[in-house]
Formats: structure tokens, C-alpha cells, sequence
């Protein structure tokens, strides 16, 4: 897009006053957000998030060389999550627990990568205590001292406090001191009583997820935060789940990204129930999720696009879109793959740095806190490219 507004322009009349409040860089209000999800302007909501991110970002586009890592899909909310395909009971095929030497061994191809970044989450193990956690990250940190550890979501902390009968700073803080960099922004899901009592009715509140990122954020570690989108929220739903985000950040200023987190139906039961099985969301839903995340929440850095799960195709456009922050390498994505996503399990370094220049913005390589690493890559030559140039393909279901 050309990064120029013209309220007056917008084929949709109901966007043309929003559009002047973003023109104005004043903040937008939650009905505001409401008619934003309801235009079928997608053009123009693209446009007004484009002109919001370059004023924030310019051409830039941050990316980040980074493993994941899950630990253990053992959880004990296995049969409330009902949107979820990744978790298992403990004898439940498929279910696994590593082990600290199979974590190391997993997180030893770094040795040999350009990584700077480990994503660590897993399911709510009933026996695996903090020491497990504090170990890992002090193993890890020794063997890989230019890594930043991005661990374990707010209810994976919720939960060590409760089994441990401690607080949840004192597991921040005792994570901290083993090599904890930042948190992920997994399992807000959306914040609505309702809609958590439908699809994840003993999973953390939205309150108490929101009270465990304020902690971090008082201790210093910044987050990042999500919303699981297209199941069965409402836009009201939505809009009041962004709120509560920003309401945070215009306090602690701790959120450093926002990832909106498409809902996909294979292999669980909500998918089923709702008869969803075989339809996710759709490129323009994906597309509006971006660009209203980008226009409302005003107080948070860059907003993130999860390329394992929308396609590459998707999170490339999705950069015309307000969108400043690509997932990264990932090397190997479980979580959506479980629950059906077709995509490539990682994406090559150079794939990366292809994608988001066909996009025509400028990549840059960052880590877990957006300090840049890298921005110029014609040095970046095989082997530190373990893979094809071009952007990876999606393969036919
Ligand atoms: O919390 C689980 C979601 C999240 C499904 O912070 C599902 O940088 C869709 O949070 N369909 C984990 N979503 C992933 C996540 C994440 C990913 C990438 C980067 C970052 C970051 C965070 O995945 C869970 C849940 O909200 N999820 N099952 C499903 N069937």
C-alpha cells in the first residue's frame, strides 16, 4: 500500500471518521473497534492500519531466528481446553514428556544455526516441578549464552505457583535468575467469561492471566500477548479482549508484540461440535484480525503474524496490513500442526528475509527484546541458510 490516507476515499462511509482519528493519531474508542470488525472495507481497514504501522515502524519488518521447543503436551486442563489438539492425558497415545537431556539434545542444532531465541511452552504437567523449568533454562543458557529464552505462558506460571504453593513473582523471579528472557503470549485465548466457559472452562481467567503479566512486567520481563480468534466469540467479545490489553500496557508498557491466533478446528472437539472440522478461518478474517489489532491497540510496538499458522502467503500480505513482526524460523511448529495446519514446520533463515522483501518492506533480524541483530543479509550465505531460497511451499491437505 501506498502508506497515504484519504478518509474521504474509503468506500465504507462508517470507517471515514475512524479514519480521521487515525490520520490525527488519536486513540480509537471500543465501538470504533466494533465497526472495524464488521466492514467488509477490507481494502480500507488495510490502508488505515498500513498508514498506523508505518508511522510507528516505517518499512521495517522485525523476524527472529528462534527454535521451538515443547518440553511436554502432558496437561491436566485436557479434556476442559476444548479447542486444543496438542495436549494429552498422561497414558493418552501420544502423549510425551521430555526429558532435560532430550530438551538439550533437541536445543543442540542451535550450535549450528543462526538462533537467537527459544520459544518454550508446553501443557500443564502434573508432576513436572519448577526445578525441571529453573534446570532447563540454567542448561540451556550454559550451552547457548547468545540465546534469548522466551518461557512458558502465563498459565503455565499460574499453574507451577499452584503446585509449588508459591506466588507467581516468586516463579517469575526464580525463572528469571535461570535465564528467562521474556514471556510468550499464549493462553489469554479470549478473555470473556462465556466464551472461556465454553472452550476452556478451567483455565485461567482472563483476569488472573492479565494479573500474571502485570507481575512480569513489574520484575522487568516484558511479554508478549495474543487472541484466539474465530471459534465462537462475538465481535464484542473481541473488542472487549483488546481493551483489557491495552488497559495493561497503558500501565506497564511491558507487552512488546500482539499475535492474533486463528482458531483451527482439526482434531479437537470444539471443531467437532461446532461442525468446523476441515473449515479454519478465512484470509479475510486473518487479514481484519491484523489490521484491527494494529489501528486499536496504539500502546503496543509491533503486532505479529504466525506464519505456521496462516500460511506464508497470508502473513506476507498480512504486511500491507499493519503488520511489522514475522514469526520466525519456529524449527519445529507442534502446536497447530496437531490441530491440522498444512504449512511447512519451519521456514528457512534466507526464506524469511525473501518473504518479507517481496513485500516490499525492509527486514530486520531481531531478538527476543527487538534490539536488531541484523540488517544487512548479503553476507548470509549457506550454511548459515539450511534450507531453499524461495518461499516454502504449502502443501495440499
Ligand atoms: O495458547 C492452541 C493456541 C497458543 C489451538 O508469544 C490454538 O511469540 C488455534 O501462543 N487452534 C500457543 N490456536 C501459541 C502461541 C504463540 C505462537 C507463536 C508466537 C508466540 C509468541 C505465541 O496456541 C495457545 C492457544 O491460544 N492454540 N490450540 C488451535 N486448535
Amino acid at each position: 500500500m501506498s502508506g497515504k490516507l484519504e478518509p474521504g476515499q474509503l468506500q465504507d462511509p462508517a470507517l471515514r471518521p475512524i479514519a480521521e482519528k487515525v490520520l490525527s493519531g488519536r486513540r480509537l474508542a471500543a465501538a470504533d473497534a466494533a465497526v472495524l470488525y464488521a466492514t467488509n472495507d477490507l481494502l480500507g481497514l488495510g490502508v488505515m492500519a498500513d498508514f498506523a504501522n508505518r508511522r510507528q515502524n516505517g518499512d521495517r519488518v522485525f523476524f527472529s531466528a528462534n527454535q521451538h521447543i515443547n518440553p511436554t503436551n502432558v496437561c491436566v486442563l485436557r479434556n476442559t481446553c476444548t479447542f486444543c489438539s496438542f495436549a494429552r492425558m498422561p497414558k493418552e497415545d501420544g502423549a510425551y514428556t521430555r526429558s532435560l537431556e532430550e530438551v538439550f539434545a533437541e536445543a543442540a542444532q542451535a550450535a549450528g544455526a543462526p538462533t537467537r531465541e527459544f520459544h518454550i511452552v508446553g501443557g500443564l504437567h502434573p508432576k513436572l516441578r519448577l526445578e525441571y523449568y529453573t534446570a532447563m533454562l540454567r542448561g540451556l543458557r550454559e550451552r547457548h549464552p547468545g540465546v534469548h529464552i522466551k518461557a512458558l505462558t502465563a498459565v503455565e506460571i499460574a499453574h507451577l505457583a499452584r503446585i509449588e504453593k508459591v506466588t507467581e513473582r516468586e516463579v517469575l523471579i526464580a525463572l528469571r535468575e535461570a535465564g528467562l528472557t521474556s514471556l510468550p503470549g499464549g493462553g489469554a485465548e479470549v478473555f470473556s467469561t462465556a466464551v472461556r466457559a465454553t472452550i476452556a472452562e478451567r483455565k485461567l481467567t482472563g483476569a488472573e492471566w492479565l494479573r500474571v503479566h502485570r507481575v512480569a512486567h513489574e520484575l522487568g520481563i516484558p511479554t508478549n500477548c495474543t487472541m484466539l480468534y474465530g471459534h465462537v466469540e462475538t465481535i464484542a467479545d473481541r473488542v472487549e479482549h483488546l481493551e483489557m490489553l491495552r488497559g495493561l500496557q497503558d500501565e506497564t508498557h511491558g507487552f512488546l508484540t500482539y499475535i492474533p491466533l486463528a482458531y483451527h478446528p482439526e482434531h479437537n472437539e470444539l471443531g467437532e461440535e461446532l461442525g468446523r472440522v476441515g473449515t479454519a478461518t478465512t484470509g479475510f478474517e486473518d487479514l481484519k484480525a491484523i489490521a484491527v489489532g494494529r489501528l486499536f491497540l496504539d500502546n503496543i510496538p509491533h503486532i505479529k503474524t504466525h506464519w505456521p499458522m496462516v500460511t506464508p502467503f497470508m502473513s506476507q500480505v498480512a504486511l500491507a496490513f499493519g503488520c511489522d513482526d514475522v514469526e520466525g524460523t519456529v524449527v519445529y511448529e507442534r502446536i497447530y500442526h496437531d490441530a491440522g495446519a498444512q504449512t511447512e514446520r519451519q521456514m528457512p533463515y534466507l526464506g524469511l528475509v525473501e518473504l518479507i522483501r517481496g513485500a516490499g518492506k525492509r527486514p530486520v533480524e531481531r531478538n527476543s527484546l527487538y534490539e536488531t541483530v541484523r540488517e544487512s543479509f548479503d553476507d548470509v550465505t549457506p550454511p548459515h541458510e539450511p534450507g531453499r531460497r524461495s518461499l516454502p511451499v504449502v502443501h495440499a491437505a
